[in-house]
This record gives C-alpha cells, sequence and structure tokens, in this order.
C-alpha cells in the first residue's frame, strides 16, 4: 500500500470515529475527508421584519438537507409564499481527537441570507442563495471531550434590493436546500474562505496540434503557529487510472498565513480529447505533503481536453470541428420538494438531455448544483452557468458588490469543470427598466445597468481568459443595441418567443437575421425559446397561446429548423428542460411555468421525443404519449360508422418512412415532415394495438408499438348505444384531461341528431394580444384549472338528442368576469400597460328544462364568489321525443356554463 492510500483510510477512519449523534455519515469529498451534517437539524421560521409571525412563532420541527420551508405555501391559493427570517440549530460534540484538525463548516446553499452562529457568535453572513460557503468554525467550538456546541443557521428568503434576485419567473425558494458538510481538515489544506471554492484552480489546456498543458492556481493556508515546509504534488490520473505525469513543487509556508501558488505540468502528449461524443476524464489528483512525507490534503479535479471557439459567421466549434450547441435551459425546482432535490434526482434530469440528443445545458437562471456539472462533465454535456441578475437591477453599491461576490463564487466554485464553456451574469436585464415615467433618469439607470455589466465582464476575464461571457437579452433588440450593453459580453445571447407571446412562429427566422445583420461581429446564442405546453392540454386545432401540446410541438418544429440551419446560430436552449414553479404565475397549471419538454416530474411530453426525432444520430421512432387513462376519438357528422371516430396519432421519428399498423393491418407507409406525422387514425371504441415501423435508406431501422385505449365521443347519442358518459369542456376547443384522468372534450353547437349549446359565446379574455381561450386567472379550489378557465356565456340551452331513459347531469360556473388581483406577465410583451379594471358582473339565472325549474336564481358570484367553481348535480328523466334541452334563463346579465357531463344512468327499453 502507498503512502497515499495509507494516509486516506487513516483520514477516513479518523472521522469515522469522531462523529456521533447528529453528525453522520462519513464520506471523501473530492479526495479530502469530510462529514455530512445534514440530518437532525431543529427548524422553525421567525417573525420577519415585518412581525408578521410575531404572534405564530412556530414550533421547532425535525429536518435533513437538502430543505426548503416554501415546499407548500407556493401552490396553495393565496398569493404570495413565506420570505422572512429562520433559523436551523445543532449539536456538534467535540472530541479530544479533534485536537490537530480544523473543522469548516460547507454549506451547500442557503437561500438567501445566511449567517452562522457558532456557540452565540456571529462567525459568518453569507448573501446571495445559490452558491456554496465555507467557514472554519474550530476556534469557536468549546474543546473539550463530549461538550456540546451549538450550530444556529439563521437563513431568510426575504426581499432584499441589495441582493439578486430582485424579481424574475420562478420562485425564491427559502432554505438550506443543498447538502451541509464539516471538512475535516489538517493544519495546512487548500482553502478559500472568501469565494466557498476548494482553494484550487485547475486549467488544462490543448492546442490545435493537441499539444497540451496544465497550469494550477491555488491556496494554500497554514493555520498552524509555525513556518512549514511543503511539497505540493500533482498527478494526472487517465480514466483507466494510469498516472500519466506527476509534478512536485516545494514550498514554505509562513505561519498563520495564506499563500497562493501556480504550477504548471507542460508537455502532455496526444491528450484524449474530450466533446459530447466522447466526453474522455482524466483526474488530476493534488496533493499537499508535509517535510516528512505526509500528506496533509488531496483535491481530485476532473481535467477535459478540449478547444473551443465561437465564430459569428460560423458558429461553434469544438476541437476544431463546428457543432450546432442544442440542448436546454434549466431551473433546479422539482415536484413536491422545492428546490430541496437530492442530487442523485437532479443528475437524472443530465441523463434525460443526453438521451434527448442534447449537447448544451444552459444553466439558467444562477449556479445549480456541482453535481449538475459533474454530470455534464462526464456525460459529455457543454454548459454555461450564469448569476441570477434578472429583469432589474438596484442601483447601489451594495448591489453591485454582492454582484461581483455572486460572480466569482460561481467562477472560483465550478472553475474545474471541463464542459464549461460560458460565464454569464445578466438575463433580460432590461426587462422591467426603472424609472418609465422620468426618461431621463431611466436613461441613467440603463447607464447603470452598462456600467455595471462592463464591470461584471472584466472581472470575468480577470477570473477566466479559457471562457467566453455572455449576457442573455429579451426580443427588445433596439434597447439592448442603443444602451450599448451587446457590445459588452463575448457572446450574445437572444430569449425570443415570436409565435408565443406574439407575432408568429415564422418571425423567429427574421428576428435572427436581423440581430446577424445589425451585430455582425458578435457570435450569437439562442439562449430562450418556448411555449407552455401543459401536458393535460390537447387540440387538434393548436393555435398560439392555448398551450397545448400540440402548439408546442409545431412552435419547437419551427424554431429548430432555424436554429439547425443557420450557420451564425450557435447554438439553442429550449426553454425549458422542465416544467418549473413560478409561484406568481397563474396560468393554466397555477404557479407552474409549463414550457418544459419534461413535466415537473420530470416526464416526457411530445415534445421531448420531437427533440429526441430532431437530434438523435442513432435511429429513432416514438409513438407520442397522453396523459388521460384513455385516448379520445371524435365521431362527427360524417364518420359513418357508430362507435368510431378519428384520433390524431402523433408519431416521431427520424427515418425517412413509417409504415402504420392498426391491430395488426397495415394502413401504409407515410413520410414525417420535420420529423413527425399526425397520422389520422380511425378507431373504434376499447383497445387497439398500434405498431409504427420505420425505415430508414430502404432498411428496417426501428419499431414502436403502444396499446390505445379510446373512448370515443359520439356525434349521435342515440344510435351510438356504447357511450356512458359525456364530459364537454364548454367554451373549449381543447380536450383536457382532468386530476382523475378523464377526458372533457371540445365543444360544440348544436346540429340535429347531435348535442350541444345553443346560442352563446366562448368566452374571451379582453384587453391583451393572446388568442386566449379564458381567463388566466387561478380557480381557486380545484386542480383542474383549464376545464374552468374557459366558458360559454349568453347561452340559451343546452341540448342533447338522447334515447329515452334515466340520465344525471352534472353542471359546473365559475365567475371570471371579476376583478383580480393579477399582474400582467412581464414576460408577455404585448400585454404590457394594457390591463383594464374589469367589472363585477352581477348576474342571476335559473335553470330549466321545459317548464320545470332545476335550478332557481343561480348566482355564482354570490354563492361561491369569482374564480370558484359552483358545481350542481341532478338526476334526470328523458321521456317522449328523446330530447334533453336544459334552458338557461337571465334574470341579470348573462348565463354562463363552464364545463357539463350527461351520464347514462338507464336507457329504457323501446
Ligand atoms: C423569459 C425569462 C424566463 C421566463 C421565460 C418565460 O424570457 O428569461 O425566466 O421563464 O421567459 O417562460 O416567459
Amino acid at each position: 500500500m502507498n503512502i497515499i492510500i495509507k494516509q486516506i483510510i487513516a483520514l477516513y477512519f479518523l472521522g469515522y470515529l469522531l462523529f456521533s449523534g447528529t453528525v453522520h455519515a462519513q464520506t471523501l469529498r473530492d479526495g479530502r475527508t469530510s462529514v455530512d451534517f445534514s440530518s437532525n437539524w431543529k427548524f422553525r421560521k421567525e417573525a420577519d421584519s415585518a412581525g408578521l409571525l410575531a404572534n405564530q412563532k412556530q414550533n421547532w420541527q425535525t429536518v435533513s438537507f437538502p430543505h426548503s420551508w416554501n415546499v407548500d405555501d407556493v401552490m396553495d391559493d393565496t398569493p404570495g409564499y413565506y420570505r422572512g427570517a429562520t433559523q436551523y440549530q445543532n449539536t456538534i460534540y467535540w472530541k479530544t481527537a479533534w485536537k490537530n484538525k480544523r473543522i469548516v463548516l460547507h454549506v451547500g446553499a442557503a437561500n438567501q441570507e445566511a449567517a452562522i452562529i457558532v456557540n452565540g457568535k456571529e462567525i459568518k453572513a453569507h448573501r446571495g442563495g445559490y452558491t456554496a460557503f465555507n467557514v472554519d468554525i474550530t476556534d469557536y467550538l468549546v474543546r473539550k471531550e463530549n461538550v456540546k456546541n451549538t450550530v444556529v443557521i439563521q437563513v431568510t428568503n426575504r426581499y432584499n434590493p441589495d441582493i439578486a434576485p430582485l424579481s424574475g419567473d420562478f420562485t425564491f425558494f427559502g432554505g438550506i436546500y443543498r447538502k451541509v458538510f464539516l471538512l475535516l481538515l489538517d493544519q495546512i489544506h487548500f482553502a478559500d474562505a472568501r469565494y466557498g471554492s476548494s482553494g484550487l484552480r485547475v486549467s488544462a489546456m490543448v492546442d490545435r496540434q493537441q499539444n497540451a498543458k496544465i497550469n494550477l492556481d491555488g491556496d494554500i493556508r497554514n493555520a498552524s503557529v509555525e513556518q512549514q515546509a511543503i511539497v505540493i504534488e500533482t498527478t494526472l490520473v487517465d480514466a483507466e487510472g494510469v498516472t500519466i505525469k506527476t509534478v512536485r513543487q516545494k514550498e514554505n509556508l509562513k505561519p498563520h498565513a495564506g499563500f497562493n501558488f501556480r504550477m504548471d505540468m507542460p508537455q502532455i502528449e496526444l491528450p484524449r480529447l474530450w466533446s459530447p461524443d466522447l466526453p474522455y476524464l482524466y483526474h488530476l489528483i493534488t496533493c499537499i505533503y508535509d517535510s516528512k512525507g505526509h500528506l496533509l490534503d488531496r483535491l481530485d479535479n476532473p481535467v477535459g481536453f478540449r478547444w473551443f471557439s465561437f465564430d459569428a459567421e460560423k458558429g461553434f466549434f469544438l476541437n476544431g470541428k463546428a457543432l450546432k450547441l442544442i440542448g436546454a435551459s434549466r431551473h433546479q425546482d422539482f415536484l413536491g420538494m422545492g428546490n430541496a432535490v437530492p442530487k442523485e434526482l437532479q443528475v437524472q434530469d443530465l441523463v434525460k438531455l443526453k438521451a434527448m440528443g442534447g449537447n448544451f445545458l444552459r444553466v439558467a437562471h444562477y449556479p445549480q448544483d456541482p453535481a449538475i456539472l459533474k454530470a455534464c462533465d462526464s456525460l459529455g454535456i457543454l454548459a454555461s452557468v450564469e448569476i441570477p441578475l434578472v429583469n432589474e437591477i438596484t442601483e447601489s453599491p451594495a448591489f453591485a458588490d454582492h454582484s461581483f461576490q455572486m460572480q466569482k463564487e460561481m467562477i472560483r466554485q465550478y472553475f474545474n469543470h471541463p464542459s464549461i464553456i460560458i460565464w454569464g451574469y445578466m438575463n433580460e436585464i432590461f426587462l422591467r427598466p426603472h424609472f418609465p415615467k422620468d426618461k431621463d433618469r431611466q436613461e441613467k439607470y440603463f447607464k447603470s445597468v452598462v456600467s455595471l455589466a462592463q464591470q461584471l465582464e472584466k472581472l470575468t476575464r480577470n477570473e477566466d481568459s479559457t471562457r467566453y461571457t455572455m449576457i442573455a437579452n429579451h426580443g427588445n433588440f433596439d434597447l439592448y443595441h442603443r444602451t450599448g450593453l451587446t457590445k459588452i459580453p463575448m457572446l450574445v445571447g437572444w430569449n425570443l418567443y415570436p409565435g408565443w407571446y406574439g407575432g408568429k412562429i415564422a418571425d423567429f427566422g427574421k428576428q435572427l437575421e436581423h440581430i446577424h445583420q445589425q451585430l455582425p461581429d458578435k457570435p450569437l446564442l439562442v439562449t430562450e425559446y418556448g411555449a407552455d405546453a401543459d401536458y393535460r392540454i390537447q387540440s387538434t386545432k393548436p393555435i398560439r397561446f392555448d398551450k397545448s401540446v400540440e402548439y408546442a410541438v409545431l412552435y419547437h418544429q419551427g424554431y429548430l429548423n432555424e436554429i439547425l440551419q443557420k450557420p451564425f446560430v450557435s447554438g439553442g436552449a429550449a426553454w425549458n428542460l422542465s416544467d418549473f414553479n413560478s409561484e406568481t404565475r397563474e396560468e393554466s397549471m397555477p404557479h407552474i411555468n409549463t414550457k418544459g419538454l419534461l413535466t415537473w416530474d420530470r416526464k416526457a411530453k411530445n415534445t421531448y421525443f420531437l427533440y429526441q426525432a430532431y437530434l438523435k444520430t442513432e435511429p429513432f421512432i416514438k409513438i407520442g404519449v397522453t396523459h388521460g387513462k384513455k385516448w379520445g376519438v371524435r365521431t362527427d357528422a360524417d364518420s359513418a360508422q357508430i362507435g368510431s371516430g378519428w384520433l390524431q396519432l402523433p408519431i416521431f421519428s427520424n427515418a425517412d418512412t413509417v409504415e402504420l399498423l392498426l391491430d395488426g393491418v397495415s394502413l401504409g407507409a407515410r413520410k414525417p415532415v420535420d420529423k413527425t406525422m399526425m397520422w389520422a387514425v380511425n378507431l373504434s371504441r376499447g383497445s387497439h394495438r398500434i405498431k409504427a415501423v420505420a425505415f430508414h435508406n430502404g432498411k428496417l431501422s426501428g419499431v414502436d408499438e403502444a396499446i390505445l385505449d379510446c373512448e370515443v365521443l359520439p356525434y349521435d347519442l342515440r344510435k351510438d348505444k356504447d357511450w356512458q358518459e359525456l364530459r364537454i369542456n364548454t367554451g373549449d376547443n381543447r380536450e383536457y384531461i382532468d386530476s382523475m384522468g378523464n377526458r372533457w372534450f371540445p365543444d360544440q353547437s348544436y346540429e340535429k341528431g347531435s348535442w350541444g349549446y345553443i346560442k352563446g359565446e366562448k368566452y374571451r379574455l379582453k384587453n391583451t394580444g393572446r388568442e386566449n381561450l379564458g381567463t388566466d386567472v387561478n380557480i381557486r379550489g380545484t386542480g383542474d384549472d383549464p376545464l374552468f378557465q374557459t366558458q360559454l356565456h349568453g347561452l340559451e340551452s343546452y341540448r342533447f338528442d338522447l334515447p329515452n331513459g334515466n340520465y344525471e347531469i352534472e353542471l359546473f360556473f365559475a365567475e371570471l368576469e371579476a376583478p383580480n388581483h393579477k399582474e400582467n406577465l412581464l414576460y408577455d410583451l404585448e400585454q404590457q400597460g394594457e390591463k383594464k379594471e374589469q367589472q363585477v358582473i352581477d348576474r342571476i339565472f335559473d335553470i330549466r328544462i321545459g317548464e320545470h325549474i332545476l335550478a332557481a336564481d343561480i348566482n355564482v358570484l354570490g354563492e361561491v364568489g369569482e374564480f370558484k367553481v359552483l358545481h350542481r348535480k341532478f338526476p334526470l328523466q328523458v321521456q317522449g321525443d328523446g330530447n334533453l334541452t336544459i334552458s338557461f334563463i337571465a334574470k341579470k346579465g348573462e348565463p354562463i356554463l363552464n364545463a357539463i357531463r350527461l351520464k347514462k344512468i338507464k336507457i329504457n327499453q323501446p
């Protein structure tokens, strides 16, 4: 056993013996000894500065990290979430064996301001919720065997005008949402007390001739009272564990001092290169030894040799070859966990991005778990990382200082990841320009932003000359251009949404051309583009802003075509890899931004399969998915058959031809257009086996099969004897799958022999540029908002032509014409400034069948209030002419109807 291994084992056992009680499992982090200190913390919320909780101080809860206190309140119907002070408490029992150790507390992330208090003394304050920090707590511990030491971490996610982000389309979950460790270090160790990194920066460089070298820049701390002679040794090991090269350097450390060293490992010949196809990783093991050869500290860093460049005309190049960067941006939250997501689960996102064919990740809008970058290194995903300067700034020296600190922390903590190619520092910083009513003052504000950008740019280039710098802007090109912001970074990112927040999908290409023309020397990346895709909404006639997955598929096709075809576009990052929480949003899924290619719990939507079809180099064929218990097929007046109808079946493939077989019978072969086919298949009620067979260059390239369990929406309720229930999403052209998995079908106006509404109009949001299908306000008390956000108003009746028998009818109403607290969505540029006060609508109506009053004086507002569902259910008998006409008789205002369900109970035998 060599000396290094012996030392590691000794350190390992030492750590194991020292900790008990609240301090748990011992691990090696980056090669050094650390102890997981994430369990058994006591937690409680405190009164915040506004005294909000003064009368209701919370009881202590036991929690472990990762932890967030906003998991539930961001999802409730009350706007806002707890943004205030909290406290975490734990204990450490000191052991004599620690005598010669430094105990460094490492906090992975605490959003947003944290104070570390040991035995009543505050020893560290940290600002910024997305990077780690270290604090040496040794001198504050009572160093007596088994004596209890109290560690308190105060954390608040209050609004603080001096800390970014000030606003944003994401939730600022409070908590210590990454793990906390105790590092057990020698008196001499790698250290970075200021920026929370390990203290070692590794630059691996390789040129076109494949001559490689590694430069090290490190900080060592000597905490002892003696001068010390040390040896720094660094060894490059390949992926198979073979040592490639070792270099050593002697240094003398002054007592009680920090020390910076530089060290070079030159002439590494013909290393294997790192790339998305072959992410070959070496390891660099860097150790400090004392003069007797005892190991004092050890760091293990990945090394990937690659070179890259961005060209304004030709795009991105990796290792001398053109490579289109394609992937997604990522937020870090997950269904039911907020930001407190175990890293094993987070890493799965990268596995999914890779499986999608992606080679690029925009870590947006803030630094994320180091495990994400580790996964990028090992999976071969190029990455950009940025700090959360989003939408706006505060023109204060404190805001600037905190931004500089964040940028330095980010660069130093993530520096050693070969996957990182870009450091970013602003996102859509002119989205929320201050002083809208004072143009002169506003110009000054713009200048402050530009000056801050210049300082951040300089800082970034000083910190790291090997990566590109980037600012991501929104579509208001002229503003960014005229103020000079586009000149500052090496690369400009554009978040473009034509065809979503306004305009047409086809405008995207023109916008790109325009930007390129205006900035011919600036490399360009599409840092965002996306469309809401609520996985519960389907449409056979997708339109902008309907939030259907089908519209999102069209949108992404249009964008991908442009990004892939235009050489000057370095690449694109879809917004977003998965749905994410944005507490203030109230769209079809309140509090969620549904632009993800994956759902919030990371299930693939059809848009994800589209990307696979576009990006995968190996053959790909996939029948799309639906979220419902069953697929919905619709009959219409022309359908010859009863009990069957048409389904637009989505199929995604990169093959040139696909043959479809229904229950073993071929339906023929077709060519996918833009990797997609919406194949109209006639299906009868019940289960069918569908098989898609792909052929490429005349050869079988893949097969996908699925069982389609079909529910038929009958056109003729008399001839079709087998329907049980009719669910209609009134006032809506879309299908909606409710929280029970049941499908609600689009509405239709009545036709003889069928069913539908008589008179009445579909509710539309007024005063907006949206082709919206209803309100975008949260319907309280339900998870099925899209069903109730649409509505028929002014209807005279709803009629079903039925066989005689017994039925049950359910009617759902929600008042949508009422003032709401909702602010315009900032990102929806077409909506800006348009908001008008909505009037309270007074409406009262009766519901009748013939002369029979089913319900009198329905007053939705009076009974349940606005944006809430009133539900009525009635048993009914249909006799005589088999026509069920439910009439809505206005007494005040117009009657409304948001959804209707008809259930068959018993049919009379003729
Ligand atoms: C943007 C923002 C991002 C939003 C996105 C959206 O431009 O940068 O934070 O989430 O648009 O979905 O509107």
